[in-house]
């Protein structure tokens, strides 16, 4: 029963397309942990909730128009405002799973051309994840999924722009789950990654985002 021990929590983060699946598992896979015994926690980015989410989720709703590169560092600034948060919930013992992170933050602003490591370079410093998810879906897949809810980059076209961009940030920490497969088969393939992380990382320090 991961989480039990002393050990810190694990940093968990999905990846993926809009209406990749992300959302749904993330609950899913957070149920099923819970129901393990383990403590852990759903947390999303960008977090709505405060006041640098707030003109992200207009500038997402078209409510407002931004700069590019101002916008992507309200996105950064929203995971730093969160950081001294998740720090002490991991070291406390309790595992996060994510749900975007500095990985969409690069995807998404190099999508529009903006240079990669200037997208890079304010979220270095940040916690390292333990593990990354990428659900993984034909751009074309997802948009038949329910179609997209209107939201600023919710458009094919984009969405093939940032695929080839979250392709070239995959790294050692990043499992790469085929999102189109049967949801349960997919949250099976999850269950037993977060496991095995949670378990493997309760004696390992915190480490910081590099890149
Ligand atoms: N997004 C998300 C970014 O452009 N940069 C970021 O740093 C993050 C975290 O915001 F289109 C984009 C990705 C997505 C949009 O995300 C809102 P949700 O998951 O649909 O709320
Ligand atoms: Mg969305």
């Amino acid at each position: 029963d991961a989480g039990s021990k002393s050990g810190r929590g694990a940093l968990v983060v999905l990846e993926g397309l809009d209406r990749s699946g992300k959302s749904s598992q993330c609950a899913r896979l957070l149920s099923y942990l819970e129901g393990q015994g383990c403590r852990a926690e759903g947390w999303r980015f960008p977090d709505r909730g405060t006041c640098v989410g707030q003109m992200i989720s207009a500038y997402l709703a078209n409510e407002s128009q931004l700069d590019d590169r101002t916008i992507h560092l309200l996105f950064s600034a929203n995971r730093w405002e969160k950081r001294a948060l998740m720090e002490s919930k991991l070291l406390g013992g309790t595992t996060l799973i994510v749900d975007r992170y500095s990985y969409s933050g690069v995807a998404f602003s190099a999508a529009k051309g903006l240079d990669i490591q200037w997208c890079k370079a304010p979220d270095v410093g940040l916690i390292a994840p333990d593990l990354v998810i990428y659900l993984d879906v034909q751009p074309e897949k997802a948009a038949e999924r329910g179609g997209y809810g209107g939201e600023r980059y919710e458009k094919i076209e984009f969405q093939k722009r940032v695929a080839d961009h979250y392709h070239s940030l995959r790294d050692s920490t990043w499992k790469v789950v085929d999102g189109s497969l049967p949801m349960e088969t997919v949250e099976e393939q999850l269950r037993e990654l977060a496991t095995n992380c949670i378990q493997e990382c309760q004696e390992k320090p915190l480490t910081n985002l590099t890149w």
